[in-house]
């Protein structure tokens, strides 16, 4: 696969709404999600409009100009920007920056829409950043009421026994999350003692006792960075030109925190089960599908048709090994002992590759799929088996036949000529192919085929052995010949005469 950085030189959109309204999947950006075949780290930002949340991912992804600043975006193409980058830390990684666009925005947005980007934000990271200017404020909080919603819809196949397991369950599909709270001016301190920027974000989730809402969330809150106001007034207007000397240092340096904290901390998107996600373009397909069609979003179908496409990735790729090392020793025709030893070792080393891809098989398709290919080899082999076991035959009845054309039979002895004749050629036969499978069956079909002539071979002998002992001394020899040759010539079958040994 070509590196990541060749393939997104800048970010794309991933999800817009079209011209009804209705949210969704960029192809473009899909078809780049699908060839992700790495772990994928995915970091979404969220909250209102014009608090620096663009500029904040274009810092993750280490450069200086990607998300569109400010209110560049046409509204058409608000929803979910994207950009895949090799994650800076982890090998093999891939960082997935998601931006969202139009967040409360009143001219623009609307409410429902806002909604479901929220949702889907929530629902297509590993690590959620929400970000606020100035505070933590109650209205910032309140945001969090788009998740404790998203918290009713969605439904994971849990022990819905206790409360506590339920949770438990939430908190595994939950992306883990940062507060981020640009401008801030406030000094952290709680009852004249300093406090800590986490600590802030605890007391601020506190302001709302007993208020369920904010329960479950806080749970999964795990840290909070505040910044600094980066430049003076006039420098913000053109923050991506600022070189980084231009910067406030402090800013700089919560900046470094932050993305260190991230590229650490940050953990790649798991599903059910904690299984490693690398078919983001599929379940992002998946939710985006659902919403349009009204259905909720519900992690268990999503998982279950995650399934389903996996899978088949899963088998597809199983196959490919399966027929590489089948055709590596493959030469029919094969004995099936050994054709089905050659099957046991590539379906080895193709349940392996299966089992590394897979997710969920519960239908134990991929085994299945890999008998239905082994079935048809067997199929193939008998084939060609047959074929070879017939054109030895040919080759050893070559006389008999050439003798059945010539009518050399049709004389008197002939049928015990015959018969000899059959059986030296039968055991030769057998002696040349006793190792072919099919060799049996090709050969019963070919004496099946001869019986008749067996029969007519029979009756010319007897008919003319009459004939000849009535005659003798009273014809010439040339006149037996020519009635040999008549009788050779019409094949008369006589019905009375089945008899062959
Ligand atoms: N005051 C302030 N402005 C910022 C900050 N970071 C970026 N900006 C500027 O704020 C404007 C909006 O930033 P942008 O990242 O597009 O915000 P978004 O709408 O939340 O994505 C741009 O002109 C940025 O240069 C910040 O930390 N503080
Ligand atoms: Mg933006």
């Amino acid at each position: 696969m070509a590196p990541m950085s060749s393939i997104m030189k800048e970010p794309k959109c991933l999800i817009s709404s079209d011209h009804e309204g209705q949210l969704c999947v960029q192809k473009e950006a899909k078809t780049i999600l699908e060839g992700i075949t790495q772990p994928v780290v995915v970091v979404c930002v969220v909250g209102l409009y014009r608090t620096g949340k663009s500029y904040l991912m274009n810092r993750l992804a280490g450069q200086q100009k990607g998300f569109a600043l400010g209110s560049t975006i046409e509204s058409k193409t608000k929803g979910i920007w994207m950009w895949c980058v090799p994650h800076p830390t982890k090998a093999d990684h891939t960082l997935v920056l998601l931006d969202t666009e139009g967040l409360g925005d009143v001219d623009k947005g609307d409410e429902k829409h806002d909604t479901w980007i929220f949702c889907l934000a929530v629902l297509l990271s590993s690590t959620l950043v929400y970000n606020s200017l100035g505070i933590i404020d109650n209205n910032a909080l309140e945001k969090l009421h788009y998740v404790t919603e998203l918290t009713e819809n969605i439904r994971v196949r849990a022990q819905r026994g206790a409360d506590d397991d339920d949770s438990a369950e939430f908190m595994r599909m939950f992306p883990s999350f940062i507060w981020t709270v640009r401008d801030f001016t406030l000094e952290l301190r709680k009852e004249g003692q300093p406090i800590t920027a986490n600590q802030y974000l605890e007391s601020a989730l506190v302001l709302k006792p007993g208020r369920k809402q904010f329960n479950l969330p806080r749970r999964c809150l795990r840290q909070c960075f505040v910044f600094p106001r980066p430049a003076g007034d006039d420098d913000l207007k053109r923050m991506e030109e600022l070189s980084e000397a231009e910067l406030d240092t402090r800013f700089l340096q919560r900046a470094k925190e932050f993305c260190d904290y991230v590229f650490s901390s940050a953990k790649p998107k798991t599903v059910t089960g904690g299984r490693i996600l690398t078919v983001l373009g599929s379940l992002t397909e998946v939710y985006v599908e659902a919403i349009r069609s009204g259905r909720i979003p519900c992690l268990e179908n999503a998982v279950e048709t995650l399934a389903q496409i996996q899978n088949g990735r899963a088998v597809e790729q199983g196959l490919q090994v399966y027929r590489s090392e089948v055709f590596k020793y493959l030469c029919f025709p094969l004995d099936p002992a050994e054709l089905s030893d050659i099957h046991a070792q590539a379906e080895k080393k193709a349940v392996e590759v299966f089992i590394s891809i897979s997710f969920n098989d519960t239908e134990q398709k991929s085994q299945l799929e890999l008998m239905t290919e082994y079935e048809e080899l067997c199929r193939q082999n008998q084939e060609e088996c047959e074929h070879m076991c017939r054109s030895k035959l040919e080759c050893v009845f070559a006389p008999l036949e050439e003798s059945l054309n010539d009518g050399s039979f049709m004389q008197p002895g002939g049928y015990q000529d015959y018969r000899d004749t059959l059986k030296r050629l039968t055991k030769e036969y057998r002696q040349r192919t006793h190792t072919q499978i099919m060799s049996e069956e090709v050969l019963s079909q070919y004496l099946k085929e001869k019986e008749k002539f067996a029969n007519n071979i029979l009756a010319a002998d007897q008919c003319l052995s009459n004939a000849e002992r009535k005659m003798e001394g009273k014809h010439t020899h040339t006149h037996t010949h020519s009635l040999s040759l008549s009788l050779s010539l019409s094949l008369p079958c006589n019905p009375q005469v089945v008899s062959h040994t």
